[in-house]
């Protein structure tokens, strides 16, 4: 997979080199390129930004730089022999990134990343593009960050964990919290690993009973305890036919209970817990 990124910050991407997405570069399956947005400025200053049209705050990226510089990373890209280019643009405004769409972004050959400062880029940027790429204007969560390089680094160890051989083990990404059929979409349990005691903390007598039927159901009852608590969300959107009887038990011992139409399942509000 080729990576290109156009930043005003490139030292920001330098994450890139360590960890997961250092090794997956190391071992050849991924190819990074990170450029600085001000090479394709003339002034000066290397101007980035202007006034928006219509008043208000905060400035606006311009249309040039990003136009030159998009030009020119994906004719080199090509010439390099890459094909199939997306465009990904981190905005508080895109829809979420989700593991789903880390899924079929790890599909893709070829990621073009625009992340901006300010308070975006002119929209004619992406317009422009959209009529060459698929675009996708995404956002990392319901907060406001300074600029898209953070959102650029965890949309890529996201991607980059995902692409054959970089994890080691196959199996590593099937039980993930998010993955798309996992678990019923379940956040995932304590673990625990040695010494047996630690500081007077034990670990649950389960884990050493080596019955492996048991253990799997202890932690579908932790995953369930552990999302009824931190994402209710996630046990609502469950088709109900993902929760087996044992489920349905434990769930009910939390407090939730069956929509009158079976479909959802919903905590009542005066249940402690
Ligand atoms: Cl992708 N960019 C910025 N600036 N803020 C965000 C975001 C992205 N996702 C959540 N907040």
């Amino acid at each position: 997979m080729r990576l290109d990124v156009v930043t005003i910050f490139p030292e920001y991407l330098e994450p890139l080199n360590v960890s997961l997405v250092g090794k997956a570069r190391a071992r050849g399956r991924l190819d990074v390129h990170v450029h600085d947005l001000r090479r394709w400025t003339y002034d000066r200053h290397h101007t980035v930004d202007d006034t928006p049209y219509g008043g208000g705050p905060g400035m606006v990226m311009k249309t040039e730089p990003w136009g030159e510089a998009l030009d020119e990373v994906t004719a080199a890209g090509y010439e390099a022999g890459a094909h199939g280019p997306v465009l990904v643009v981190p905005t508080p405004s895109g829809r979420p990134f989700t593991q789903e769409v880390a899924v079929e972004l790890s599909r893709r050959p070829w990621l073009v990343f625009t992340p901006a400062r300010y308070e975006g880029i002119d929209r004619r940027v992406t317009d422009e593009y959209a009529t060459r790429m698929p675009v996708y204007e995404v956002s990392i969560g319901d907060y406001v960050l300074a600029g898209g390089e953070a959102a650029v680094l965890v949309i890529t160890e996201a991607v980059a964990r995902l692409l054959p051989g970089v994890l080691g083990n196959a199996e590593s990404h099937r039980d993930d919290s998010f993955a798309p059929g996992a678990m019923a979409n379940l956040l995932e349990g304590p673990v625990y690993t040695k010494p047996p005691v630690w500081r007077g903390h034990g670990i649950p007598d389960v884990l050493l009973s080596g019955h492996h039927g048991k253990i799997a159901r202890w932690r579908r009852d932790e995953a369930l305890r552990r999302t009824a608590r931190h994402r209710p969300d996630l046990i609502e959107r469950c088709d109900p036919a993902a929760f087996d009887k044992k489920d349905r038990e434990t769930l009910s011992n939390l407090g939730w209970a069956p929509e009158p139409g079976g479909r959802f399942w919903r905590r009542p509000d005066d249940v402690e817990e």
